[in-house]
């Protein structure tokens, strides 16, 4: 049982999303735990508040040290140790992306602690001890829509969570490239028609036509990844020496 921890003001967000769908069917089945905790729970303010205004001036207001120090303290008792990763969302941190999800599916339990406003106060980041995670180089009002998108892609790599755990092996960047185009019912659809090689039978050639496609469009929309394939895999790339023809013996 994978246990996934979320600190955060709106507990709501993260219990609402996640019990839907294929992390909702994981928890079901106990492969996994999702368990919301309301930073605001643990605030010592008079006035229940928990966040303030930057020292130094400045836009904004930032979330206060105490009530997250206490919120993450009660966690730890409550399970006894430490969880193995605690990530703080953040656009400053370690970009998110498939190879960081394969890391993550292999972790026993994971806390996401996420901000909101301005920010946190840094001793909060520090007492905490965090991995600053981002899922892209723009500016969310808060770390739940992160939190819940790197809850959705690690979990469905989490064993017994899709039906068929073949089917996120081939997948874009699971050997680095993006994906084939795919194709279900019907044969015909407004004249547009199946690619034949699919209704083939012959799985050879279907497989070398699905890499093709793989690094057509790669090298289209992705021409970073591209070069990283290439640079990785230059046997494949490498001129092909002509067959040498085998001289007739008398
Ligand atoms: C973010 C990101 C992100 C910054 C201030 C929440 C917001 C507010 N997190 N990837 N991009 N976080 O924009 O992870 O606290």
């Amino acid at each position: 049982m994978k246990n996934y921890y979320v600190m955060t003001l709106f507990p709501e967000m993260i219990e609402n999303v996640v019990r839907e769908s294929i992390s909702g069917r994981a928890i079901k089945a106990g492969l996994m735990n999702v368990e919301a905790f309301n930073i605001r729970d643990y605030t010592k303010d008079a006035h229940n508040h928990v966040d303030d205004y930057p020292y130094g001036g400045g836009a904004g207001m930032l979330m206060q040290v105490q009530p997250i120090v206490d919120c993450y303290q009660h966690i730890v008792d409550q399970i006894g140790h430490r969880p193995a990763r605690v990530l703080f969302m953040s656009p400053q941190g370690r970009t998110f992306d498939q190879r960081m999800a394969e890391e993550l599916a292999a972790e026993e339990d994971i806390l996401f602690l996420c901000g909101h406003y301005e920010g946190i106060d840094e001793r909060a980041l520090e007492i905490l001890d965090v991995e600053h995670v981002s899922i892209g180089d723009y500016i969310l009002t808060g770390g739940e829509l992160p939190a819940l998108s790197m809850i959705d892609s690690i979990s469905r790599l989490v064993h017994g969570v899709l039906n068929k755990d073949a089917s996120h092996e081939i997948e874009s960047f699971s050997d680095g490239l993006l994906e084939y185009p795919q194709y279900t019912r019907p044969e015909v659809y407004e004249d547009r028609r199946v690619p034949a090689i699919l209704l083939s039978g012959d799985h050879k050639k279907v497989d070398e036509w699905r890499h093709q496609m793989s690094l057509e469009r790669t090298k289209e929309r992705r021409p970073d990844l591209y070069e990283a394939y290439v640079a990785s895999h230059a046997k494949e790339f490498a001129p092909k020496k002509p067959k040498r023809r085998r001289k007739r013996t008398e």
